[in-house]
C-alpha cells in the first residue's frame, strides 16, 4: 500500500512514517525541510520516499506529484498531516500574518492536495483520505482564534467529502487530537520560545507522537467496509472546561 503523509519531517507525521515502514507499507512522506526527510529516507531505507512539498504552495504540490516515481504514483491513502498553530494571543492582539498562514497551510494546502489525490481514488474506487483536525475545531479556547476556526474547517470538509463520495468506496476520517507533547508543535506556535513551548506539557503526562500514529496504524488497517467519521482523542488529563462567565 502505497501511503502519501504530509508533514512527515517531524512529529506525528514522522513518528507515522516509521511505524507504517516497520509494517511494511510503502511511504511517501513530504515536507519543506529537505534535510530532515533526507535523515529519515536514511533511517528508513528504500520503503520511504522523501518528497520536498510545500502545500501552502499549489504549484509545490504540482511539480512534487508528478516527479513521483512510477511506483508511488498511485496513491492509496493521503493523510493530511502538515498543518500549524501560531500565537496563542486573543483576537484583538493576534498577527494577522500568522492567521494567513495558518489558512493557508492548514486549510488551503489541505484542500489543494485532496483536490489533486481524489479524483483517481475515485476512478479506482478505492483509496482514504485521513485528515489530521483537532478538539480545538470543536471546543473553543482562549487564544484558539483561527488555529481553531481552521481545524473546524477540516472537520466539516471531511464530513462533506465522505458525502460527496457516498456510492465510493473512498473513505474519509478527520482524527481530532487533543494534547499532544514530543512534537515541534508547541515551539511553532511559540515562535521558537522553548521555555513557553514546554510549559504547555509541565506537570501531567500527555499524549506522544507514538500514540497517535498508533491509531492512524489502527485506522489505515481497519476493514475496508468500515469509515470512521471522526476521532477525537484526549490525554486522560485534559476534558472540556465547560461555559465561563466574567462576572462585572
Ligand atoms: P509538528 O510541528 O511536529 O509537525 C508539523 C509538520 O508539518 C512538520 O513535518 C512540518 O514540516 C510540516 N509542515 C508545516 N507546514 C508545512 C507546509 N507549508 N508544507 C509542508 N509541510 C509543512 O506538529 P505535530 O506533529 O504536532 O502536528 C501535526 C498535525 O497535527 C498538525 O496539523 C497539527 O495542527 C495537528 N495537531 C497537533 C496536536 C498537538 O498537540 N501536537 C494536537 C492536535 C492536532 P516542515 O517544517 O519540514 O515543512
Ligand atoms: C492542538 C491541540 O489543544 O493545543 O490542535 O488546540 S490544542
Amino acid at each position: 500500500m502505497n501511503i502519501l503523509i504530509t508533514g512527515a519531517s517531524a512529529g506525528f507525521g514522522e513518528a507515522l512514517a516509521k511505524r507504517l515502514v516497520e509494517k511494511g507499507h510503502q511511504v511517501i512522506g513530504c515536507a519543506r525541510r529537505a534535510e530532515k526527510l533526507e535523515a529519515l529516507a536514511q533511517e528508513l531505507g528504500e520503503r520511504f520516499t522523501p518528497v520536498v512539498m510545500d502545500v501552502s504552495d499549489t504549484e509545490s504540490i504540482a511539480s512534487a506529484l508528478a516527479k513521483l516515481p512510477d511506483d508511488c504514483r498511485q496513491i492509496d491513502v493521503l493523510v493530511n498531516n502538515a498543518g500549524l498553530a501560531l500565537g496563542t494571543e486573543p483576537a484583538h492582539q493576534a498577527s494577522l500574518e500568522d492567521w494567513m498562514r495558518m489558512v493557508d497551510t492548514n486549510i488551503k494546502g489541505l484542500m489543494a492536495l485532496t483536490h489533486a489525490v481524489l479524483p483517481e481514488m475515485v476512478k479506482r474506487n478505492s483509496g482514504y483520505v485521513i485528515n489530521i483536525g483537532s478538539i480545538a475545531g470543536t471546543w473553543p479556547y482562549y487564544g484558539g482564534n483561527v488555529y481553531g476556526a481552521t481545524k473546524a474547517f477540516v472537520k466539516q470538509f471531511s464530513l462533506n467529502l465522505r458525502a460527496d463520495l457516498l456510492g465510493t468506496k473512498v473513505r474519509v476520517t478527520n482524527l481530532e487530537p487533543g494534547n499532544v507533547g514530543g512534537t515541534e508543535f508547541s515551539n511553532v506556535r511559540y515562535h521558537g520560545d522553548d521555555e513557553k513551548a514546554a510549559q504547555v506539557y509541565e506537570g501531567f503526562k500527555t499524549m506522544g507522537p507514538e500514540d497517535i500514529a498508533d491509531i492512524l496504524v489502527w485506522l489505515i488497517e481497519s476493514p475496508a467496509h468500515v469509515n470512521v467519521n471522526r476521532l477525537e482523542v484526549m490525554p486522560v488529563a485534559q476534558t472540556y472546561n465547560g461555559l465561563t462567565i466574567a462576572k462585572d
